[in-house]
């Protein structure tokens, strides 16, 4: 992409109801564009990060063997009758009629909905387990709708749900849920902490939130550091192997980890006192066992093994998609901008020309444009006739992980300028080794085409 033709209206200050600094740069970048209380248009810079994001999360939810749907926004408010949720769920539901009277309502989330899909189509136990999961625009009309996507009315959530025979088989799906979680999650460049939590409308005992660590967090949290040291990585996982999925849970939710809804002061001065940690966190996901809760009220029931229906052993598992770029945003930024991990960096490289029109350095950029787009990533060439700090304060501000900037001096020595956005620090080389270079970090993350020779 050339600067010169896309949209990209950045602001150069910090608009003033903007209170932290994820919702100021995603502003600022032009990533986003509020049209009403938590409603928001995303602008192309904005909605190329959540479709990256949005990958990722189809990706992992992929390799767990989960099965991908797309529900309707618009639901009818009869079958949240028959769970009694219609009522129960208050103020947050946005409930609609249309021309012939009929109650509908804005999806907050689809428990009722993939019910009644399953019991439906589901007939036997031999079908399970199943997993079906979406990705869709949800509404909730929140109270106090704050900081740009973290807290919308409008948000994109991945919502899944889980059907099983037994509980013991939905333990299994809850626990693969958590591994694929970790991994979703790192590939971001996020730790994301899972940690007990509180149900709330979705009902159900067991559940954990996962949450980012960050001061301008919405959830008070409570810890043993230990925690902090888990990483999932690069091991290989069966998803299908009931041991393997539930010592990884063991692993990651043994050590104390609670959000202040269900923290336990006893268990917590249990901890040596060096280890325990008061925090605040972003929630960015949230795994549910829920048991018959649905299935019950929605008669879903399956033949069992011995010829009886019975009521299927559901979860429901959200990732907030679109909360999740202000998240890693207020992970990793600076005062001059955003930081983008390598994993949902828009654009992979930015690629600043110092003297535009100078026949030289036009040639340059182009050509390292093409040998970027030739490894399989994308490019953002600032082509503008502006000034060099300009540009860079633009390059800076968006965040790309990488920027190679090319001027006419430095293509007389045959060099130019490699610079890393996390480290500041620049590197002079000729512009095959820069390309080479960009190839082989980004083929490390599993992207683009590495090295095209
Ligand atoms: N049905 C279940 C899981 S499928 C559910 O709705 N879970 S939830 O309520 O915990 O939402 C899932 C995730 O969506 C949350 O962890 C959070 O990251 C995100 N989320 C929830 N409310 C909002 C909101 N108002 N704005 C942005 N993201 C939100």
């Amino acid at each position: 992409m050339r600067l010169s033709r896309y949209f990209l209206p950045v602001l150069k200050e910090s608009p003033r109801d903007a209170t932290i600094v994820s919702h100021q740069y995603m502003l600022r970048a032009g990533m986003i564009k509020q049209s009403s209380a938590g409603i928001y248009s995303w602008l192309p810079l904005g909605f190329k990060v959540l479709k990256r994001i949005e990958q990722i999360v189809h990706e992992e939810q992929e390799r767990a063997g989960h099965i991908a749907i797309q529900m309707p926004t618009i639901q009818s408010a009869d079958l949240w009758r028959e769970s009694g949720r219609y009522e129960a769920y208050g103020d947050e539901m946005l409930r609609i009629k249309d021309r012939n009277g009929n109650d509908l309502l804005f999806t907050p989330t689809a428990e009722e909905l993939v019910t009644d899909i399953f019991r439906s189509h589901v007939a036997s136990y031999k079908s399970l387990p199943m997993t079906l999961y979406q990705i869709q625009w949800k509404f909730r009309d929140e109270r106090r709708p704050r900081f740009g996507v973290m807290r919308g009315r409008e948000f994109y959530m991945k919502d899944g749900y889980t059907f099983d025979l037994t509980k013991e088989d939905a333990m299994h799906a809850y626990n693969r849920h958590l591994v694929s979680y970790l991994r979703t999650y790192e590939r971001m460049g996020l730790q994301a902490i899972p940690m007990r939590a509180a149900s709330g409308p979705i009902g159900g005992d067991d559940t954990h939130e996962f949450l980012v660590l960050a001061d301008t967090g919405e959830s008070e949290v409570f810890y043993d550091a230990a925690v902090t040291e888990l990483s999932f990585g690069n091991r290989e996982i069966d998803y299908d192997d009931v041991a393997q999925c539930a010592d990884v849970m063991e692993e990651f939710t043994t050590k104390y980890a609670r959000t202040d809804e269900t923290h336990d002061p006893a268990l917590f001065d249990a901890i040596p006192a060096d280890r325990q940690r008061t925090a605040r966190g972003i929630e960015v996901g949230q795994i549910f066992y829920f048991g018959t809760k649905y299935s019950d009220a929605m008669g879903a029931t399956v033949q069992g093994p011995d010829g009886k229906p019975t009521a299927v052993h559901m979860g429901s598992h959200g990732i907030g998609v679109s909360r999740l770029l202000g998240a890693i945003i207020e992970a990793s930024h600076d005062d001059k901008g955003i930081i983008w991990p390598e994993g949902v960096t828009p654009f992979h490289v930015g690629i600043v020309n110092l003297k535009q029109g100078d026949a030289d350095a036009d040639a340059a950029c182009q050509s390292l444009y093409d040998a970027v787009a030739a490894l399989g990533l994308e490019a953002l060439y600032d082509d503008r006739d502006e000034r060099a700090g300009s540009k860079f304060g633009t390059m800076d501000m968006i965040g790309l992980p990488w920027r190679i900037t090319v001027g006419p001096r430095g293509l007389k020595n045959g060099v130019v300028e490699l610079t890393s956005r996390k480290t500041g620090e620049s590197e002079e080389m000729p512009p095959e080794q820069a390309i080479a270079k960009i190839g082989e970090i980004y083929r490390a993350q599993g992207l683009g085409r590495g090295k095209s020779s």
